[in-house]
């Protein structure tokens, strides 16, 4: 019997945008269950490791995004059979991290304007060759995902990574970044507008949900 599912969130995308994504694609029904900050020291209290995103399944707490993501994949028949597929999504997923992680400590810079200095220096440095790396393993994957033609949750972490770059969250990023990289846009806009994606944001609770539309 499939699992009753309860994804735990902040209202805004984040760390629980890939779940979401994958479960919708597959149609599997979960509760969105998303809280206004001024209840979270209250909620806080509940989840295993006082952070969100967690899914409840069954009444069972599971934490960490980058498990719930996984989990989530195997239900949405999202990760590849084969150990090798398999590995090279796990490969592309630390890849798509890694897009992320170097503006970490960044946000450690206390000077707004050292700050964006510093963020343009890693769009016009690591991040291109990140993004370049990127869009050469799209080209060359043989179909229009990263592993060929079989969408898998490597796509939908990149999707979601791409669309938190642009969406102004973090200052010194433009956001029109991807007019710079046109197979990765063509690439972003293709799986935005998966039918049952574009539904996602139809209604967006938040302006950072509106990278996640075509752009
Ligand atoms: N390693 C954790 C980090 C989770 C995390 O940093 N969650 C943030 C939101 S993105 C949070 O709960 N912040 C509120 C808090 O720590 O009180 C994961 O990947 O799930």
């Amino acid at each position: 019997m499939a699992p009753t599912l309860k994804l735990y969130y902040f209202d805004m995308p984040g760390r629980a945008e890939p779940t979401k994504l994958m479960l919708n694609y597959a149609g599997i029904p979960f509760e969105n269950f998303t809280f206004p900050r001024d209840q979270w020291p209250e909620l806080k209290q509940k989840m295993p490791y006082g952070q969100v995103p967690v899914l409840e399944v069954d009444g069972k707490m599971l934490a960490q995004s980058a498990a719930i993501e996984r989990y989530a994949a195997k239900l949405a028949g999202l990760t590849p059979e084969d150990s090798w597929s398999a590995a090279k999504v796990d490969e592309y997923l630390e890849l798509v991290k890694e897009t992320w992680d170097i503006f970490m400590p960044s946000f450690s810079i206390k000077d707004a304007d050292e700050k964006v200095k510093a963020r343009q220096a890693i769009v016009e440095g690591p991040l291109k060759v990140k993004l370049l790396k990127l869009t050469e393993i799209l080209s060359t994957s043989g179909g229009s995902y990263l592993t060929g033609d079989k969408i898998t949750q490597a796509d939908f972490s990149l999707f979601t990574n791409v669309s938190l770059l642009v969406c102004g969250f973090i200052d010194g990023i433009p956001k029109d970044l991807l007019d710079s990289y046109p197979e990765m846009k063509a690439y972003h806009n293709r799986i935005a507008s998966l039918p049952v994606i574009a539904k996602m944001y139809e209604n967006p609770t938040s302006d950072y949900a509106l990278a996640f539309r075509p752009l």
